[in-house]
Order: structure tokens, then sequence, then C-alpha cells
């Protein structure tokens, strides 16, 4: 089997070592030298340039190098019957509950008003409840929000979550649909946002949903940038409805160095590295589905491109 690979967030050599352990039986060829596109039967990619993806006319399977799934089905001319696989692997989902939960202590134990205080030699106590008082909202209950939630409850939040269909987790409750958001939001003193980009949840972090958190709630966007309203942000920041923002994702990545979020006070910006995918651990999730493929078995990870993750 030959399999083609584009990224552009890596290089291939990053890739082909993990790549070659995980399925040693398939010969890896980088775009744009892959040779005769007919050969290719497995893409395996990143941003995949538009078209790209329809020109191998004997593509049986995708596999994409992150979670989310906004970089392939952003393609026009995307082959629509040649499955989709996302990524899920337990290695990147620890790495984001330690991103969630490192972010939302920094919030809770109002650490950005310490390093404020201090920067201007200011010994001013401030209080934060306990855990247990703090009441902190993920907006997104899959592989990522749902272990994340499952952590921070078991720290002592009081826990909840927004996603299309009913949970039942440990310490997590539930909301699901869009008739839930506004219950969900009125109690999230610290929101997280870990839900698909899609034609559904473009734009949620805007002026609708800041305006129904607690006043003062702190927000933290570890989605895709398309999930924020940016100019919203800096309106609800400057009001004192948002009191802190903590974002890893961006419209435009690398965020240009002229950005306001930059050097705004109470933002913190991370460069889309909550959960960074590891060529290896990820090989060995690829591997998993091309055993699926040839054995003719179902996917568990398979992307629904009519709703768009
Ligand atoms: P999953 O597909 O496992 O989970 C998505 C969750 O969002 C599900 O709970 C789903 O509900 C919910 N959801 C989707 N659409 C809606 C909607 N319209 N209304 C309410 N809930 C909705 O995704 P992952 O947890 O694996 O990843 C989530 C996202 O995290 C990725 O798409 C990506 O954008 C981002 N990400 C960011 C990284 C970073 O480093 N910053 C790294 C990896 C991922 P239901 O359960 O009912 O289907
Ligand atoms: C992903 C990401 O989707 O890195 O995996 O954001």
């Amino acid at each position: 089997m030959i399999a083609a690979f584009t990224s552009t967030w890596d290089s291939f050599p990053n890739w082909a070592p993990a790549l070659r352990r995980a399925m040693p039986g398939v010969e890896f060829r980088a775009a744009p030298a892959i040779g005769d596109p007919a050969e290719i039967e497995v893409a395996v990619v990143w941003w995949p340039p538009p078209g790209w993806l329809a020109s191998l006319p004997n593509l049986r399977l995708i596999l994409s190098q992150g979670a989310g799934v906004d970089h392939i089905l952003a393609d026009p001319l995307l082959p629509r019957h040649v499955p989709i696989i996302r990524l899920v692997d337990p290695y990147m989902t620890r790495s984001m509950v330690e991103y969630v939960i490192f972010q939302v202590l920094r919030l809770h134990l109002k650490e950005p008003e310490f390093r404020r205080q201090q920067s201007r030699h200011i010994w001013r106590e401030l209080t934060p409840p306990n855990a247990e008082h703090r009441r902190v909202g993920i907006l997104g209950l899959g592989e990522l929000g749902a272990a994340a939630a499952v952590a921070l409850a078991a720290l002592g939040f009081d826990m909840a979550g927004w996603s299309r269909s009913p949970k039942n987790l440990p310490g997590v409750a539930s909301f699901s649909g869009a008739e839930a958001l506004d219950s969900f939001l009125a109690r999230s003193e610290i929101l997280v946002c870990l839900v698909p980009l899609t034609a559904a949840t473009r734009g949620i972090l805007g002026r609708a949903t800041f305006d129904r958190l607690p006043r003062g709630a702190g927000v933290i966007n570890a989605g895709r940038g398309g999930h924020l309203v940016e100019a919203d942000l800096l309106a609800a920041l400057a009001s004192g409805q948002i009191s802190e923002a903590v974002l890893d994702v961006f419209e435009t990545e690398p965020l240009p160095a002229d950005h306001p979020f930059w050097d705004h006070p109470q933002i913190v910006v991370t460069p889309h590295v909550a959960a960074r995918t590891n060529p290896f651990t990820a090989a060995e999730a690829m591997a998993g589905n091309l055993r699926r493929l040839v054995a003719g078995e179902e996917f568990p990870d398979l992307v629904d491109p009519d709703v768009g993750y």
C-alpha cells in the first residue's frame, strides 16, 4: 500500500520514522513528490492544498494529523465518498487535560491578578473560593472536553459541560443542545471552549455568549480561532464582562506580530500547543485505522462531513 503525506505544520522528515515504525508495510511519499497519483490509497494530512485529495483517484482513507478536521472539510473539492478519520490519541488527550487544568487553576487562583499586582509592587490579599464553589463549564464534551471535565471534577470544581447529545460523566452536569446553552453559560464562571469548528460553532465565543456569562468570567479557547469573535472579546474585556482570556488558537496562525492580543494585560497567548500531535503516538492510532480499512471494519473515529466533525 502507498500513502501520501502533506502538512502545513510539520515536515515529512519529522514524521517518517514514526510512520514507518507503526506501518512497516506501507510506502510513504511526501507531497508534492508523490509519483503517480493513482497509486495513492491513503492520505495523512494537515491542511491539504484545496483539490489535492480530489486529485488522488484511488484514495480509500484520509487520516487527519490532528483531532480537529476543519482543515480537511474546508476543501471545496473534498472527495466526500472517502472516509475521514480524526485523530484520537490518549497522549494528546492527556496533554489537553494538563493544559486545561493548568489554565483553569491559574484563573481560579487569580494568578493573572497577582502578576499584575507584583509588577506594581502591590500587596493585596485576594482570596479565591474553594474549588467546589467555582463553576467551570466546558463547551464540548468529546474526547478532549470530557477528559478535562472529569479531571477538573476530580479536583473538586463544580463542573458542567455542553454537547449536542446528553452525557453521563462523573461529577459533570450535562447540558445538551442549543436550548440548554443559555443556562449552561449562566453558571460558567470559567468557560473552556473545546468544540470542533463547524458551521454551528463558528463565532460561538462572541458577544451573545459573553453577555450570558456571570460578570467577570474567564474564557479559555483551546478549540479553534474561528470560534472567537476577536473584537467582541476586546470589548468584553474593556467592559469588565470578561476578566481574563487564555487563547491557544487564532484565526491567523502564527498570530501576527502587531496583533493587539500580544500586549493585552488580560490575555494570555499560547502558540497552539494545548495538545500538540506527537507523530509517534499519532502514527500508532493511524496504524489501527489502516488495519480496520484492510479488515473492512468500522472506524470508531469516523468524521461525518455533514455535521462537520
Ligand atoms: P470530539 O469530536 O471528540 O468532541 C466534540 C464535542 O463537541 C462533542 O461533545 C460534541 O457533542 C460537541 N459539539 C460539536 N458540535 C456541537 C454543537 N453544535 N453544539 C454542542 N456541542 C457540540 O472532538 P475532540 O474533543 O477530540 O476535539 C475538540 C476540538 O479541540 C477539535 O475539533 C479541535 O478544534 C480542538 N483541538 C485543539 C488542540 C489544541 O492544541 N489547541 C488540539 C486538539 C484539538 P456530541 O458529544 O454530542 O457529539
Ligand atoms: C488538532 C490540533 O486539531 O492540533 O489536533 O489543533
